[in-house]
């Protein structure tokens, strides 16, 4: 079967994760990814957070699949010359260095596209044009700065960052996107463009939820919001909402059985006004279906607080399964907080693709986080990820057609590494 993206070919020049998770899911589209990488280190997460000595670290491995790894040196003259045959050959150039980077290795637009008009030059920077455009970005700082660690967290606590990685692989989701599009449009137009994701909008798009908050609250308080219940005053910006959903329909995270011991025994259970009844019944509160203080959104809106702690005494009573079995019976959202390991060992994630074994060369097996988008014509297939450097010969002799004599000069002028150079130091 064919795939999305087959024939469009990816100059690589991303490291870290934003741009990696960008690149990882074209390739799973069927794009051929070239990944550039410096001579001897390569990308710095091989060697960041490794559990294995001097082998790729999960960091990397799980955010670089289905690509092919070329050491090159690009500040080498003659390095230069190999990463002028990779603009012209290739479609978009990916990149998330920091600011000024790709200037300084003398890759300006004005060079790209003078070299290959076609080339899409895809960016993700930490901050768009302004004030901060300069600085270099991880993906705390991004949650901070993108609106994302206002709003988390409980009112009484400090900001709070989440561990899903919205900066980082948030803004890589964006500028696939990105990517694809300006694609589409070089259908019709022949020429590349720029792509930008910066990462602080990038998360700001995520939490767009909460500035449509901050601007309802000129026009009275977040009756949704439980310290609306509690009778706590709002503030001028939108608060931290606890578990509070981001929706009209309340929700709340609740014990379940087993909650002393294990951390992970909480539901999340919605109270959809579609289904208060259903609710009423199963927690043994049937004369709430007809109370007025209770019948209504607008009723239950100042008891919230009373109304979760009387459905807890029930979710306490059954384990998040049991609590979930029920309430779908009788079409009640809830989602089990399920953990890192249950996801793992999901029989259903693996059916899917979405969690997938991978076998590589010196690391042995290993878990990773297939496609998440499927598509029926174009499936994925996840590939481990190349060691460094791995097909700098093969990517100059079969797709740059480079002749022996040529591919030994480059090798004698230090431009290029080995591959015996698995992994950075
Ligand atoms: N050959 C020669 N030099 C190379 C090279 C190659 N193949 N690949 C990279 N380099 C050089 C670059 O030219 C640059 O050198 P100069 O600064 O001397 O020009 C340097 O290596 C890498 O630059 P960097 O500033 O991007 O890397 P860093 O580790 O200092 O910063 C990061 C990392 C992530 C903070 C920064 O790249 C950044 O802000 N990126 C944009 C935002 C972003 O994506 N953040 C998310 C990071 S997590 O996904």
């Amino acid at each position: 079967m064919g795939k999305a993206l087959d024939g469009v070919k990816i100059l690589d020049f991303t490291h870290v994760q934003s741009g990696p998770t960008c690149t990882q899911l074209l390739a799973w589209f069927g794009a051929d990814v070239i990944k550039i990488e410096k001579p001897g280190t390569g990308d710095i997460t091989r060697g960041q957070l490794r559990d294995i000595p001097d082998v790729d670290s999960l960091y990397f491995t799980m955010l670089n699949h289905n690509k092919r790894s070329i050491t090159l040196d690009t500040k080498n003259p003659k390095g230069k010359e190999v990463l002028d045959a990779l603009l012209k050959h290739c479609d978009v150039l990916v990149e998330n260095f920091a600011p000024g980077v790709l200037d300084r290795m003398g890759l300006t637009w004005e060079y790209i596209h003078k070299v290959n008009p076609r080339m899409i030059v895809a960016s993700v920077k930490g901050f768009g044009p302004g004030p901060y455009e300069d600085c270099k970005v991880y993906e705390n700082v991004a949650q901070c700065a993108g609106g994302s660690a206002s709003t988390t967290g409980f009112r009484e606590g400090p900001p709070l960052v989440t561990g899903a990685q919205i900066g980082d692989s948030g803004t890589g989701l964006h500028l696939a996107l990105g990517i694809v599009a300006a694609l589409y449009q070089r259908n019709t137009t022949g020429k590349g463009q720029k792509v930008l994701c910066a990462m602080q909008d990038g998360v700001l798009n995520l939490a767009r939820v909460k500035l449509r908050d901050q601007q309802r609250l000129a026009h009275g308080p977040l009756t949704e919001y439980s310290q609306y219940g509690e009778g706590v005053p709002f503030g001028d910006a939108v608060p931290r909402a606890g578990n509070d959903s981001g929706g009209g329909q309340p929700g709340w995270i609740l014990k379940c059985k087993g909650w002393e011991t294990d951390p992970n025994a909480y539901i999340y259970f919605i109270t959809q006004a579609p289904v208060w009844e259903a609710i009423c019944d199963l927690i043994g509160e049937p004369g709430w279906k007809t109370d007025p203080g209770y019948k209504t959104p607008k009723a239950r809106l100042p008891k919230l607080k009373a109304i979760f702690a009387r459905i807890e005494q029930w979710t306490m009573t059954k384990t998040k399964f049991e609590v979930m079995q029920e309430c779908n019976k009788v079409d009640i959202p809830v989602g089990p907080i399920l953990s890192m390991k249950e996801l793992a060992e999901e029989p259903s994630l693996r059916a899917t693709g979405t969690v997938v074994e991978v076998d590589h060369p010196t690391r042995g097996k290993y878990l990773t986080v297939g496609n998440p988008i499927k598509l029926s014509d174009s499936v994925s297939e996840v590939k481990r990820s190349p060691l460094l450097g791995e097909h700098t010969e093969e990517i100059l002799r079969d797709v740059l057609k480079f002749g022996e004599k040529q591919i030994a000069e480059i090798r004698s002028s230090g431009a290029i590494g080995g591959t015996e150079k698995m992994a950075a130091e």
